[in-house]
């Protein structure tokens, strides 16, 4: 594959010809002094040996020191379970979010809230150390976004998070015990009154168990599709008002949100019509094999302002898992669930920007094939069905639903828009992005990418306005893109210029931190987190800690038998108190606040061999509890650098053997 045209002539350009074209020779501060800087980046052109294109895309993506980037883009992090956060176009990495994976940095998952968030979020009882994040979404109002709440789904355990962008952390994570991995989701509603998730592979309903045979697979195997109902004054999903609907024991995929003309409606790919389960050593095809025989697989089409109506009429749901269930039958009866046919295991749904088309990619079948919503709805209307799957589903005919398919290439994946009536599909076994017409219905460019391609990011790609001046292309294999650091190779995330006329490539970020999915960029004008927090804050809560302890004088140790409280304060650069000492066998509660309002004065309280670290952001009170089994002397300390006399921000937990005499007693 070859990665780059390197051919100067083809393009017409010259490096005078960028540098002077871009406005960036720096000739305006007299004759004399300009051929000088002009020499000095002419040299540096030809020591790096960069040829035109370089020079133009190194313009472009460079912010210079202090210049915030334009865009922030939000990355999943593949089974990292986290969150990446990044400028654009300078590709900068700004934050990876914990989400479902405890993050040390940030004290994610050490203290009390966030322990107790990923425990409950945890389906055995212990905690699960990782998550599979795949799809975020940013919230929208209006259908475009807000700039307020990310959510991302965990693939792996069934579990949805709500990030709260006033400070990029993970304030709350539900799951539902009706189904056990997801991968339609996270995928919001045009003002994010739901969040919607659907399974991928289909499993008993409720965490039971059924044998794996057809018929057992057929009868209680089941897919589901949850909308979760989103607060959003307190910035939480509703479990009590979300609803979910049972679906066939196909293996539901991907999912968006209709808009505008289809507002009011979602759709889900889906795969493995067959109904495969795999079983290659019991003689049966791989489940690759057994779900690629049918050459249409159903787009699920979910009126879901009705299922909603019905999920709060009596005797038409059941509760499972305190969550409404919609069940089958009632779904297909009430004009829940319609199915279209879509060629062939196609991957991936992309609603049009004006809502009214809806653009299903083929993977295994060459075409993006795009369904009108008008025509989807006027079958519904006239109850025009070529029959009914054998679950009683309503199926509109193919032809009834096309608006027509545009021929893109081998292993279309995804698609995204710009906003100006072109969609671009990434092509996974071309290895390449098709830029297309919306109108016309055919490809105007392709532009190689390296290697095999999944997501594409357009910032505000499914709002009603993508700003469509950049793409990023979400590579999975990048073997001879970057130094090799071993087999496990990073991630090749490419930025494109999509402007012009023509898309050119700008950028290869590395990603050696996780495997991006999906991601959504957005203006970061729009996001507007706080930069301190309100003193005693209590980071997932938002409110105010009722064990904040704001000044130094109000730091104080309390013991209730053998549970010891510590109130402790943190300031430039001392803790308060800085001895603690406790009883072996106490449980000891660290209330930690860290009582600056300066910006980015931020401690640290890491406690070696007890495995406690938080980050103390200003303002911010944690808390942590302890059993102190093992007796000794245990340095604590402040584990961010945060000024000259950081080092000696620490003090001492000593946990007294029963029958030792005290420090105290000992003075
Ligand atoms: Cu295509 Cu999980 Cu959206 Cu990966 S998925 S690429
Ligand atoms: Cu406080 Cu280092």
């Amino acid at each position: 594959m070859k990665a780059k045209g390197k051919s100067l002539a083809s393009k017409g350009l010259t490096i005078a010809g960028v540098l002077l074209a871009m406005g960036l020779l720096i000739w305006s501060c007299g004759p004399r002094e300009g051929a000088q800087e002009g020499t000095a980046v002419q040299q540096i052109i030809k020591q790096r040996n960069l040829d035109p294109d370089d020079v133009k895309a190194a313009l472009e993506t460079y912010m210079p020191p202090g210049r915030p980037d334009p865009y922030l883009i939000f990355m999943s992090g593949g089974h990292s379970g986290q969150v990446i956060v990044a400028g654009l176009p300078s590709m900068r990495i700004l934050k990876v979010i914990g989400v479902f994976t405890p993050e040390p940095w940030q004290g994610y998952g050490f203290d009390d809230d966030t322990k107790a968030m990923l425990k409950a979020s945890s389906p055995q009882g212990e905690t699960l150390t990782w998550g599979d994040s795949h799809h975020p979404n940013l919230s929208q109002t209006n259908g475009d976004y807000d700039g307020q709440f990310l959510f991302i789904n965990d693939k792996a355990n069934a579990r949805v998070a709500v990030i709260s962008l006033k400070d990029f952390t993970t304030h709350q994570i539900v799951r539902s015990e009706l189904m056990n991995s997801d991968h339609g989701g996270t995928f919001v509603t045009p003002n994010t009154e739901y969040i919607i998730e659907t399974s991928q592979y289909p499993v008993p309903i409720g965490g039971t168990y059924a044998p794996l045979n057809q018929k057992s697979f057929d009868d209680k195997y089941r897919g589901i599709a949850v909308f979760w109902k989103f607060d959003r004054t307190k910035g939480l999903i509703d479990k009590s008002q979300s609803f979910a609907i049972e679906l066939p024991p196909y293996m539901q995929d991907l999912s968006d949100a209709g808009k505008l003309a289809s507002y009011g409606w979602s759709f889900t790919n889906s795969f493995d019509t067959e109904r495969a389960y795999g079983g290659d050593m019991e003689g049966k095809p791989p489940l690759e094999q057994g779900a690629s025989q049918n050459e249409y697989d159903y787009l699920h089409v979910f009126n879901w302002k009705k299922a909603a109506e019905v999920a709060q009429q009596d005797g038409k749901y059941r509760m499972v898992d305190g969550m409404r269930l919609i069940p089958l039958k009632v779904a297909a009866e009430e004009g829940i669930l319609y199915f279209v046919p879509e060629p062939k295991s196609p991957h991936g749904v992309d609603v049009t920007p004006d809502g009214k088309y809806i653009c299903v990619n083929g993977k295994l079948d060459t075409h993006v094939t795009v369904f009108s919503f008008a025509k989807i709805k006027a079958a519904i209307d006239a109850k025009k069905f070529e029959g009914r799957d054998p679950y009683g589903v309503p199926i509109i005919a193919f032809k009834d639903a096309l608006h027509g398919q545009a021929e893109i290439g081998l292993g279309p994946l995804h698609t995204q828009f710009d906003g100006r009536g072109y969609a671009y599909t990434s092509l996974f076994i071309e290895s390449k992005v098709a830029k297309w017409s919306l109108e016309t219905l055919k490809v105007v460019e392709k532009i190689p990418v390296q290697y095999n391609v999944g997501h594409l990011c357009i910032p505000g790609s499914n709002t009603e306005h993508p700003w469509g001046q950049y793409l990023v292309a979400l590579d999975k294999w990048s073997i001879d893109r970057f130094k090799n650091v071993g087999p496990l190779l990073p991630q090749d995330e490419q930025l494109i210029d999509i402007s012009g006329e023509h898309m050119h490539l700008l950028y290869n970020m590395p990603l050696g931190v996780g495997e991006p999915h999906y991601a959504q960029a957005i203006r970061s004008d729009l996001v507007k987190p706080w930069s301190i927090y309100k003193m005693g804050t209590n980071a997932l809560t938002h409110e105010i800690d009722p064990n904040a302890t704001p000044s130094e004088d109000k730091a104080r140790i309390e013991r209730h038998g053998n549970v010891v409280d510590v109130y402790m304060t943190e300031v430039r650069s001392h803790m308060r108190p800085d001895i603690v000492e406790v009883n072996q066998g106490d449980t000891v509660h660290f209330h930690v606040t860290n009582i600056e309002q300066t910006q980015d004065a931020t401690h640290g309280f890491g406690v070696g061999e007890y495995d406690v670290n938080l980050s103390m952001e200003p303002g911010k009170t944690a808390n942590v509890t302890i059993v102190v089994n093992r007796p000794g002397v245990f340095p604590f300390y402040c584990t961010e650098f945060c000024s000259a006399l950081h080092l000696e921000m620490a003090g001492y937990l000593l946990v007294k053997p029963t029958g030792a005499t005290s420090t105290a007693s000992a003075r």
